[in-house]
């Protein structure tokens, strides 16, 4: 393990109505893993299914994890959550932040490899990747993979680069040149990732992928096809016309739109 006293690392899990996929992903985060992570911020989004009865149950069970259980004041889908939980980080002196989604597809282990010899933080990002040499997709539907595919291609032609994931569950962040909070304004939905990663083409940051496993179980997806497809369509054609456009700071938000509130907080390294 490569350990800078200055590097605090905050791990993000959204969760979304995963009552049963979330304790498998709290289960992933054994010993070897924590000792590269300061905070656990699990994030459920309105869930109605007892995720969050399920992760308190699993804390009482599991009282060592430094974890804090926010709940949104609201849905604000898988972008918004991004933006609660990366305000918290700034806020909060996290120097990167590790996504991992809350349904058990990724698993945190695909990354520990990189941890330990420090390469997973040298850039600025470090992306899972499902379609690099080396990944694999035990269950996931030929549909899906061959639109992932194509997609990949439409964002890679029009980035400049090769691009080989659009957003999966797993990837690091370093905080610093999001300090803007320029994310704020990226969709709430699931295309915040593709945003992302366009704004960091767009800003020259140094960023690699790695490949992952991703599972297809038990899980239910959100995914909206259609729209999700049109609209990845059109940020392309808005990147190409204007792309300085397209991340121009927003005056228009109202600051504390993305509210939460505390459940659960053992937290001990503030
Ligand atoms: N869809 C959705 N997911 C959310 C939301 N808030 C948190 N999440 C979490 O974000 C993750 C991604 O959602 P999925 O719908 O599974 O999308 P995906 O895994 O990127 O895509 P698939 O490969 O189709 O499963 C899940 O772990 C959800 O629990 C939300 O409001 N909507
Ligand atoms: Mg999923």
């Amino acid at each position: 393990m490569v350990d800078t006293p200055s590097r605090r690392l905050l791990l993000f899990i959204p969760a979304f109505n995963c009552a049963r996929q979330v304790v498998r992903v709290l289960d992933q985060l054994e010993p070897r893993v924590m000792v590269h992570i300061q905070r656990v911020l699990l994030i459920d989004n309105r869930s109605t299914d007892g995720t969050v009865e399920a992760v308190l149950e699993w804390a009482g069970q599991n009282p060592g994890l430094p974890l804090l259980l926010l709940r949104n004041d609201s849905n604000y889908s898988l972008g918004g959550s991004h933006k609660v939980a990366f305000d918290h980080a700034l806020q909060n002196d996290f120097t990167h932040v590790l996504v991992l989604h809350g349904d058990d597809q990724a698993d945190i282990r695909d990354l520990l490899p990189w941890l330990e010899d420090g390469r997973a933080l040298e850039g600025d990002a470090f992306l899972g990747s499902r379609f690099a040499r080396g990944s694999r997709l035990p269950g996931y539907s030929w549909f899906r993979i061959l639109g992932n595919l194509v997609f990949n291609s439409l964002v890679s032609l029009v980035a400049g680069r090769r691009l080989t994931d659009l957003g999966s569950g797993l990837n690091l962040f370093r905080m610093s040149p999001l300090a803007g909070r320029s994310y704020l304004s990226f969709p709430d939905n699931l295309n915040f990732n593709v945003y992302l990663l366009l704004y960091l083409v767009h800003t020259r940051a140094r960023f690699e992928f790695f490949p992952i496993s991703w599972r297809e179980e038990d899980q239910i997806s959100n995914v909206r096809f259609v729209r999700q497809s049109l609209e990845i369509l059109s940020v392309c054609l808005r990147y190409r016309l204007n792309r300085q456009k397209l991340f121009a700071p927003r005056r228009d938000l109202p600051p504390d739109r993305y509210t939460s509130r505390v459940l659960f907080d053992v937290t001990r390294d503030s």
